[in-house]
């Protein structure tokens, strides 16, 4: 595409069943936010959509869970996802909702006029159903066997362990996430998108058009699911929650959750520009306009496959350009989990790390899983803030100011004669946006980034190098120069920033006393490589202030505490505690006779895995007594070991060796074994237990 004329620029819809943790930030939104004002930075016209996902399965799980109603739970987290967001500087032309008004009319519509074209195919097919929960389940409701990669916890419309979208009839296996049932089949009607007819269509623009410039994961998972062949898919559902069907004998139906979500872009446009007093369609009709949209790994098939069927199926709009998919982030070393609350929710990060918003959208970017899954680790982030951020960006602005208003009262010297050094470095800066823009449109954001923080190495070598608190003593002229050179570093790092770290770049703004970027007259991107001069000699700077600063070992330490504390919580609830038996008399209780013993001898039993021959001082006699326990301990190490002993158990031959009594054990979470032993030191073997 050539220049294009405007930018639809596109973040995945998060469901609204759970806050927003520094995974979506990551792997969506911060990428998202980057691109876009980059963009408007570079004065395109840009509109930059998103919205709350309120439909589908996973909001109504939720709502059983929780004991109150759909609705309910879509707004609790819809306030709170968007608070986040606007907290986090992720700057939306518009944050809508699927629930809104004008969402509805639009995928009602949407559905509507691809019926009245002919484009579905209405069947009756068999669906899984609950006949205790007496509903039809789909999606999340069911979980079974992923018949392409064996994942046991797929859910029927996708698997998240492989990626792939499937019907949920394909599960093996299948159970209801309702019940636990094993789901029967029943009979209903519905509305098929005959993705198979696309195929050729899809092989043309995605196959051949676009292996170049998608990346390599997204393009490649496409491909296999193409080269797969594809088949129709359903788009509406039997529920209850979500935008009703609108076609003849569609009574209690809902649209499929992915039909609708993708149109909430479409409708996000039309209620921003409805607000703005500007025409939608060209955002979405033009030809000229690029289209992109940002999403995480698992929703792939959805944005580049199933969505553009779509589109196409309308006839009346653009394709997306590309869709930069990113990888999954992974908090110390596990995945994130909305569930077990392993995560870093961002309402908690603003309350543990107030106004530092900068540095957690830093250290995700530095961490970015663009071409992999990657690992955020606490001791990064500190890492990334203590030595990248404050010693590196924080260190260099704060030189500059402070010397600039020690030796000049805050204003600007005047440069006499640069010297090699300084052209060099002055025509360094001019070619840093050239070089941080061709990482970002090839949506490379972590190289982008990692650019800008050369330009703040740049400052930092060029400040130690000329050293103008050694210059002032001998050269004052020298001195206005160079510090006119760092001050000039300054600004374009001000300027750059704005994508990356747009709080410290208004600061920065503030503190040089230039207008902040929003504001007629400020610095704009393209200013960097057109003029030499962003600060003019002459020109006052404000009062410094710090940027960043010190992230202590004890700040890290509550974050990994409080994870800690997670784990222990996921295992406690993960226990699965065997059912209590049936009540016994106390005469039943009594019939066993236990007795403190010791193991005097062990061997391995030749030929079984599992079994020890052991010899036990029992009081009463020295037992033989064969036990299943080798597979937690050996022979020698339990010789000498103080046990319980079951004696009164009738003798039984295990192997052809007569075994004349039971050691009493128990089991960790992960299945060793441990022994019944209590603590029985002074106790002599053969005395009772009751
Ligand atoms: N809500 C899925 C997700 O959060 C979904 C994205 C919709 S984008 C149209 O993974
Ligand atoms: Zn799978």
């Amino acid at each position: 595409m050539s220049t294009p004329k405007r930018y639809t620029i596109t973040a995945a819809l998060p469901y609204t069943n759970g806050p927003v943790h520094i995974g979506h930030l990551a792997g969506v939104y911060v990428p998202a936010d980057i691109y876009a004002r980059f963009q408007r930075l570079q004065g395109k016209d840009v509109a930059f959509v998103c919205g709350s996902d309120e439909h589908g399965v996973p909001i109504t799980i939720k709502a059983k869970k929780e004991g109150i109603t759909p609705q309910q739970v879509v707004d609790k987290y819809h306030a709170i996802i968007k608070k986040s967001f606007e907290d986090f500087g992720i700057t939306f032309d518009n944050y809508s909702r699927t629930s809104a008004k004008i969402h509805h009319d639009t995928a009602s519509d949407f559905f509507e006029k691809l019926y009245k074209d002919g484009k579905f195919i209405e069947e009756v097919t068999e669906q899984l159903y609950d006949a205790e929960a007496n509903q039809f389940l789909a999606d999340r409701f069911i979980v079974g066997t992923c018949p392409k990669c064996g994942f046991e916890e797929s859910y029927g419309d996708q698997c998240e362990n492989c990626g792939t979208s499937h019907n949920a009839t394909d599960l093996i296996n299948p159970k209801s996430a309702i019940t636990g049932a094993t789901p029967t089949l029943k009979e209903t009607k519905h509305w098929f998108l005959p993705l198979d007819q696309y195929e050729p269509w899809l092989k043309e623009w995605i196959v051949e058009g676009h292996k170049k410039d998608w990346k390599t994961n997204v393009y490649g998972q496409c491909k296999s699911w193409i080269d797969d062949g594809l088949r129709p898919r359903a788009v509406t559902r039997d529920l209850d929650w979500g935008i009703p069907v609108p076609a003849p004998g569609a009574e209690g139906k809902v649209l499929y959750v992915w039909f609708d979500a993708p149109i909430g872009y479409i409708s996000s446009t039309k209620e921003w520009a409805k607000r703005e007093g500007k025409d939608w369609e060209p955002y979405w009709k033009d030809e000229d306009t690029k289209l992109l949209h940002f999403i995480g790994k698992d929703n792939i098939v959805f944005h580049c496959i199933i969505f553009p069927s779509m589109l196409k199926a309308d006839g009346s709009y653009i394709l997306p350009n590309n869709v930069p998919a990113n990888e999954f982030l992974n908090l110390e070393g596990n995945k994130i989990s909305t569930s077990k609350n392993w995560a870093v929710w961002l309402h908690e990060y603003l309350e543990d790390f107030p106004n530092q918003q900068d540095v957690l959208r830093y250290a995700l970017t530095a961490n970015a899983p663009e071409t992999k899954d990657n690992d955020f680790t606490w001791a990064d982030f500190q890492a990334r803030n203590n030595n990248e951020l404050v010693a590196i960006f924080g260190n260099f602005i704060n030189r500059v100011v402070v010397l600039t208003h020690k030796y000049y009262n805050g204003v600007v010297p005047a440069a006499s004669d640069f010297s090699e050094v300084d052209e060099q470095t002055l025509k360094e800066l001019q070619a840093y946006p050239a070089v941080i823009e061709s990482s970002i449109e090839r949506y490379r954001f972590r190289e982008a980034q990692m650019e800008l923080m050369n330009v703040a190495r740049l400052g930092n070598k060029y400040l130690a190098d000329e050293e103008p608190w050694k210059s002032i003593k001998t050269d004052e002229e020298r001195t206005k120069t160079v510090m006119y050179v760092a001050l000039q570093i300054a600004s374009v790092l001000a300027v750059l920033s704005e994508p990356f770290l747009p709080f410290t770049s208004e600061k920065l703004k503030k503190m040089l006393n230039v207008s902040p970027s929003a504001v007629e007259g400020s610095l704009a991107w393209n200013d960097v490589s057109l003029k030499q001069e962003l600060l003019p000699t002459g020109h006052t700077i404000g009062k410094g202030e710090l940027l960043f600063s010190k992230i202590e070992d004890e700040q890290i330490q509550k974050q990994l505490d409080k994870l800690q504390a997670s784990k222990a919580m996921n295992e406690a609830a993960n226990r699965t505690i065997t059912p209590q038996k049936d009540t016994c008399t106390f005469d039943d209780f009594t019939k066993l006779d236990m007795r403190v013993g010791t193991i005097i001898e062990a061997e391995k039993m030749p030929k079984a895995k599992k079994l020890l021959v052991l010899k036990v001082d029992t009081g009463i006699a020295i037992r033989t007594i064969v036990s299943g326990i080798a597979e937690s301990f050996t022979a020698e190490e339990i010789i000498g070991k103080k046990v319980t002993v079951l004696v009164n158990l009738a003798p039984r031959a295990l192997r052809g060796v007569d075994s004349e009594g039971m050691i009493l054990m128990t089991e960790t979470p992960d299945g060793k074994l441990v022994f019944v032993n209590p603590d029985t030191d002074g106790v002599d073997n053969g005395a009772t237990i009751n």
